[in-house]
């Protein structure tokens, strides 16, 4: 085992969480918390996160978003998405940052803690579940699932505007999704926005397909869009919202509400590499919900009726408080 992979002896975060970051929380929908996440951490999920970016992209895929069967997750890559789609009609809606065409990698590896080991271990065990139990006042916290981004210089593929609540297959209020940096970010190489007190107007909003800068994810393998409302014209009117975007460092993490619109811009930087994992918890009023609009891709493997504890399912995990051993 490469020794980045030991799992660091303290699990604890490396400052408290003051009572302004918890009513930003609250409030904003959003919080950045600078150095809160220990060095060691840091390193484990980068050392495991490469493990994942660096495996053959084709092993051991089942079906992908369509099938809603895989237990290994799911892998885009959107470089070669996005210029396939160029390639097709040069006119085309995909979020781009800058002008030049896209090159590089820009990978989406969502649910990769299902089979990675050494990331589920991390998200079990480090300060993140904490940190997530006092930010929504939950006694219990539980690992939904993750995604891993990574977007490489010049790769200038933005993360389009969406919410993730239509994505997950939950309801409640106390969704929590950390976005831990492993590099310094910046609006360069691929900074998070956020439209500050999203969360608040009590909306469910259509999914981004997470290529174009509006359209919606595409109604296949049972997904549907129907009651969902109409994302707010962020990309056409940005003057009317209240958009935050977040330099940041390895050690911060930015915690926002399930509810909260969120994006990224590309990496147009030439040579400043951008990852980041985006962990997903569950806390105290939080219970399963078979959403029809859900692409997850492993949405028809769980064996749960909407309104159970989630971790009456294997898939998912008490991870606060935690569980000795
Ligand atoms: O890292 C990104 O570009 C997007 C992250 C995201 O959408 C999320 O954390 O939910």
């Amino acid at each position: 085992m490469s020794p980045s992979l030991v799992v660091p002896a303290d699990n604890r975060p490396l400052r408290s969480i003051t009572d302004d970051e918890r009513a930003q929380f609250q409030r904003d929908g959003v919080v950045l918390l600078r150095g809160i996440y220990p060095d060691g951490w840091v390193d484990h999920l980068r050392a495991a996160m490469t493990e994942v970016f660096e495996r053959d992209p084709a092993a051991g895929r089942v079906g992908g978003t369509t099938s809603g069967l895989s237990e290994t997750g799911d892998r885009t890559e959107m470089v070669s998405l996005v210029n396939r789609i160029l390639e097709h009609d040069p006119g085309a809606d995909v979020a781009l940052s800058g002008s030049s065409a896209p090159r590089g990698r820009s990978i989406v590896e969502t649910a990769a803690c299902f089979w990675h080991q050494d990331l589920r271990r991390h998200y079990l065990s480090s300060p993140l579940a904490e940190i997530v139990a006092i930010l929504t006042d939950s006694r219990e916290v539980t690992l939904y699932s993750d995604q891993l981004f990574l977007k490489e210089p010049g790769s200038a593929v933005r993360t389009p505007w969406h919410q993730d609540k239509p994505y997950f297959l939950l309801q409640g209020s106390k969704v929590a999704v950390c976005w831990v940096p492993v590099d310094t970010v910046s609006i360069e190489n691929g900074a998070m926005g956020y439209v500050v007190g999203s969360h608040l107007a009590d909306r469910t909003y259509v999914l981004s397909d997470f290529v174009s800068k509006t359209k919606a994810f595409p109604e296949v393998g049972g997904i549907t869009m129907a009651g969902l409302d109409p994302l707010p014209p962020i990309e056409s009117e940005p003057e009317a919202f209240e958009l935050r975007y977040f330099d940041a460092e390895p050690g911060d993490v930015i915690v926002h509400h399930w509810a909260t619109i969120h994006g990224s811009t590309g990496n147009v930087s030439q040579r400043a590499l951008r990852r980041a994992a985006s962990v997903r918890y569950a806390g105290d009023d939080v219970t399963f919900l078979r959403r029809a609009s859900s692409p997850e891709p492993f949405r028809n493997t769980i064996n749960l009726a909407d309104g159970d504890r989630l971790d009456r399912d294997p898939h998912f995990t008490l991870a606060w408080p935690r569980v000795p051993g």
